[in-house]
């Protein structure tokens, strides 16, 4: 356990400070591989002291991040004021796009970013150091932001049959008063009345409850072109749930 006077010892304070940063510890850096893993320093063993490290997880554009723990142990603070991990949905610093920051033995949940960034940030202190954090990540399967003037949508693993249980939304992000064009290149979907099981469902707002433009399956096509007013300045896809069908390319 660590004392009040153990942790803020005045005298020693900046020669230790010294040490520590000529120590020069490396770590984190750039990640953009469709999946990697990411670990404290040394770990499994103890992490050193007064260390901050920085990853950048970037995906490609229209794909989102998933992040999961598979250890977590780092000096408990009731505010996470010691040693923390902070998860940033997007580029780090920006603290309205921070996920949590997480201290302890809990270790925090799956995240998936709404987009291709993610982040995460490592700090210790000078004192009491446990054994850290390890976790992976890898690019979801289908689902993410487009802020392009164009791009290209597909289901999962396009041009081949779409797997079961798909769920993917991707939100189309363009500048103010711009509009959005949409054209079906090729759609082969599961027909069932009223679209109840694989379906494309097109919104102009960044959630279900804004317009609805249409939901399609099967034989019930979208057309070719379908344009927006951009209401929102948002286009979203939600849907191709309990995929059994062929494909779709948007
Ligand atoms: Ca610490």
């Amino acid at each position: 356990l660590r004392g009040a006077n153990l942790h803020h010892p005045p005298i020693t304070a900046v020669s230790e400070r010294v040490h520590l940063i000529l120590s020069g510890v490396k770590c984190g850096g750039i990640l953009s591989a469709p999946s990697g893993n990411i670990s404290s320093p040394n770990f499994p063993g103890l992490y050193p002291y007064n260390i901050h490290c920085s990853w950048l997880i970037v995906v490609p554009e229209g794909s989102s991040v998933l992040l999961t723990f598979h250890h977590f142990e780092l000096e408990y603070h009731a505010s996470c004021a010691y040693d923390h991990v902070k998860i940033y949905n997007g580029v780090a610093g920006d603290e309205g796009n921070l996920l949590g920051t997480f201290c302890g033995d809990a270790a925090p949940p799956a995240f998936t970013s709404s987009w291709n960034v993610m982040s995460v940030i490592f700090r210790s202190d000078r004192h009491v150091a446990h054994r850290g954090f390890s976790l992976s990540y890898r690019k979801d399967m289908c689902g993410g932001v487009l802020t392009g003037l164009s791009g290209v949508i597909s289901s999962p693993g396009y041009p081949a049959e779409y797997s079961n249980d798909a769920d993917c939304t991707w939100l189309i992000h363009v500048s103010n008063s711009s509009a959005v064009t949409l054209l079906f290149l090729d759609f082969q979907m599961e027909n069932n009345e009223g679209c109840h099981f694989d379906y494309v469902a097109l919104f102009d707002g960044p959630t279900v409850a804004h317009r609805h433009l249409g939901t399609y399956c099967g034989a019930n096509k979208p057309p070719a072109t379908i344009t927006t007013h951009c209401f929102h300045n948002y286009t979203y896809f939600c849907g191709l749930q309990h995929l059994l069908g062929r494909h779709l390319l948007a």
